[in-house]
């Protein structure tokens, strides 16, 4: 079974996500199990210090080499083939042609959050890849993790309802914005459903689809 471990100052945040829904769903059904491994349990010394200042001056704490490095051991050592991810601002702009690559290539993931002001460059020794969720800087990469996570998981074979949901939907191919959908009421505060898609006629329920998504993309 696929792991994905994050490896985490606040292992708490991620209970409400892991434990809920799809995602713990996903878990009990056996397609995928989603673990912390707290970074405070590697820190150093009686107080188990995991951040220092960093060498030249400047602002803030950074995430401590050592520590770090014992854990991403740590995790490796439960999953050999595991790609190491660190999120970062620096990282590759994450995207769903991207989430779909991952979850096709059904190897484990080790994820770093990096909190503070960063984390020590030497810790690139042991990443394969850097993957950011925006050209934002947030106080940790526990909600990026998460973001990632979620993309990669309900692309799984088995975990969305219908199979080809994940496929139809906003971005399956990388550009192409999803039609705007409806349910019941046909009608609600005088708003209708188009007429096309009362109309039981297939084609022409694709054709205007396929209209529609090309107009929500070019917009
Ligand atoms: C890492 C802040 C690196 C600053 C961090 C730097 C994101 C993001 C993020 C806590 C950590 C921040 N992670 N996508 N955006 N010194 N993480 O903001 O490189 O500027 O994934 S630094």
């Amino acid at each position: 079974m696929r792991k994905f471990q994050v490896i985490t100052l606040f292992p708490e945040m991620f209970s409400g996500v892991f434990e809920n829904s799809m995602m713990w769903k996903a878990q009990k059904d056996g397609i995928v199990s989603l673990e912390t491994v707290n970074l405070r349990e590697f820190g150093l010394g009686p107080r188990r210090q995991v951040d220092d200042t960093p060498y030249g001056g400047g602002d803030g704490m950074l995430l401590m080499i050592k520590p770090l490095w014992r854990a991403v051991e740590f995790a490796r050592s439960r999953d050999e083939s595991a790609k190491v991810v660190l999120m970062s601002p620096r990282g590759r702009r994450w995207r769903q042609a991207m989430a779909r690559v991952v979850a096709d290539e059904g190897r484990g993931l080790i994820i770093i959050c990096g909190r503070y002001e960063g984390v020590d460059e030497r810790i690139m020794e042991l990443v394969d890849e850097q993957w950011s969720i925006g050209d934002f800087v947030l106080t940790g990469g526990e909600l990026p993790a998460m973001t990632i996570i979620d993309s990669i998981v309900r692309l799984l074979p088995g975990v969305l309802g219908g199979e080809t949901s994940a496929e139809i939907e906003s971005f399956s191919d990388g550009e192409t914005l999803e039609y705007p959908q409806y349910t019941r009421p046909e009608v609600f505060n005088g708003l209708r459903v188009p007429e096309v898609l009362l109309s039981g006629h297939h084609g022409k329920i694709a054709e205007w689809r396929k209209q529609q998504s090309q107009k929500a993309t070019v917009d």
